[in-house]
């Protein structure tokens, strides 16, 4: 089917899907005609958002929404599910031949969720052969009451040991704060303060010292790629399961960007992720493993999940699908190289980034230099329509509130048909309003990390120059909404 034949059924679809809506509550189809025009106003640099396909997001509006499919493809607490166990099991085999996993698990609702699974199937597999043969049991789901007791009890001196916060890893890879830094006896690795690179002699040494169950790789905000051959080394030395979280960069593993060493799924016994990120599809997360964690990880519901969103995993399908043809390999070679465009426009222009650049689909700006928080860069941005996110850099003086960073991605635009040539030239504009950009007073006189000035004229200049792009790389085109 033509691209124009698409746009125009899209658009028929939307238009009557949009007056349904607002026979029942009309204010949200209008926020939902605004949440599109806002979209496609302003450049969208939030590393871990996209633009999916018309045909990813149809096929999430359908009465799978309504059926309830606890458990497994063929093995359901409901009944009925004969059609869920066709869309669960193509989302499966669309995951195991696009990456080359062994075994896929297609319901976690995010990448939280995901890395909850992959938490459980770790210890599940962990305590399972010796230690429940001890207790003359298969699995754990026969545990006796005093079994669990002593279960509680093993897995609650469990270590992790994952990249920090502040060095680009994410708040489940054992942050204090959240349910993974609580579960688990947690340490941190974090990336060397000169470079701001993974140093993997450092890792292997705390690996060593504290002899994790879990070592996680994976990052949200670490510009640079990672080998996972090293990282998998190094559990191998300690006897660790190497759980990496691809949430970030799956559209490159997946667009065959990362290869070899750079691959996780040869070399991590599990594989978790998100599905909207750089992999373009719904909102959604998934668990690929060898096979000998798939009985534990197939547990994930309803030991850690709720019912899968069997909808969203038609829609995992589809952007699956739309993964193994050769123009996603285009676009994520497109990502990263965008990402170098975006690095070299900020370092010719004088700017500060962590770890000097990049090489996969993320930039780390440092605001410090300009006399800014990252608070005051975000908001400043985002009155010019340029949507950022401010991010931590390692060591950071202002905290994980106002942070001095901003985290700027490639793979929405990169969707839209940015290039080169644009992605130079937001860095010209983000570099212009910081320039233009200066701190504000506390109420009582003393410096701001919240309040800022931007200068006069600059947030309309920098809109049209941004409107300027942006209509030449229309966001769904041929989606008319008036
Ligand atoms: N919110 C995601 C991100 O922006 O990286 C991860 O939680």
């Amino acid at each position: 089917m033509s691209d124009a034949h698409i746009s125009a059924l899209t658009s028929s679809a939307y238009q009557q899907a949009l007056e349904v809506i607002a026979s029942v509550e009309p204010r949200i189809a209008e926020a939902t005609r605004k949440e599109l025009a806002d979209q496609r106003g302003s450049l969208k640099l939030i590393a871990s958002e996209n633009y999916a396909s018309p045909a990813v997001l149809l096929t999430m509006g359908t009465w799978f929404s309504d059926k309830y499919a606890e458990g497994t493809v063929g093995h359901r607490f409901y009944a009925g599910c004969q059609n869920v166990d066709t869309v669960e099991a193509l989302a499966a085999e669309h995951a195991r031949e696009l990456f080359g996993a062994e075994y896929a698990y297609a319901q976690p609702h995010s990448g939280i969720d995901a890395n909850l699974v992959a938490f459980w199937s770790i210890l599940a597999h962990r305590v399972e052969g010796p230690w429940l043969e001890r207790l003359e049991k298969k699995n754990v789901n026969d545990l006796t009451d005093e079994g669990w007791e002593e279960l509680r009890h093993e897995l609650g001196n469990q270590r992790l040991l994952g990249m920090s916060l502040d060095s680009g890893g994410h708040l489940t890879h054992g942050f204090r704060p959240n349910i993974s830094g609580k579960m688990f006896h947690q340490q941190q690795y974090g990336t060397d303060p000169e470079t701001g690179l993974l140093d993997y002699d450092v890792v292997r040494a705390k690996a060593k010292e504290f002899k994790p169950l879990v070592l996680v790789a994976g990052y949200s905000a670490y510009p640079r790629r990672v080998n996972f051959a090293k990282m998998r080394e190094i559990a191998d030395e300690v006897g660790a399961t190497l759980m990496v979280d691809m949430a970030h960069f799956a559209g490159l593993v997946a667009g065959k960007v990362f290869v070899g060493d750079e691959d996780p799924v040869p070399h991590a016994h599990v594989v978790t992720t998100t599905t909207h990120k750089s992999l373009r599809g719904p909102r959604g997360g998934m668990v690929l493993a060898t096979e000998e964690y798939a009985p534990s990880v197939d547990r994930g519901c309803p030991m850690v999940l709720g019912g899968p969103l069997s909808h969203v995993m038609a829609a995992k399908a589809v952007a699956l699908a739309e993964a193994r043809q050769p123009a996603f390999q285009t676009y994520a070679q497109q990502v990263a190289d965008n990402a170098k465009s975006l690095a070299e426009g900020f370092l010719s222009r004088g700017a500060d980034l962590v770890t000097g650049g990049t090489d996969n689909h993320l930039v780390l700006l440092d605001v410090s230099a300009f006399g800014l928080t990252g608070r005051q860069a975000e908001s400043a941005l985002l009155d010019a329509g340029v949507v950022t996110n401010r991010n931590s850099v390692p060591n950071d003086r202002n905290g994980a509130w106002y942070t001095s960073g901003i985290r700027l991605g490639t793979p929405a635009l990169t969707t839209r048909g940015f290039g080169h040539d644009e992605f130079d030239n937001v860095a010209e504009l983000i570099v212009h309003v910081l320039q233009n950009t200066q701190p504000g007073t506390t109420k009582a006189g003393g410096p701001s990390k919240a309040s800022y000035e931007l200068g006069e004229g600059v947030a309309d200049k920098v809109k049209d120059a941004s409107a300027e792009m942006l209509d030449k790389h229309p966001l769904y085109p041929g989606l008319d909404l008036a």
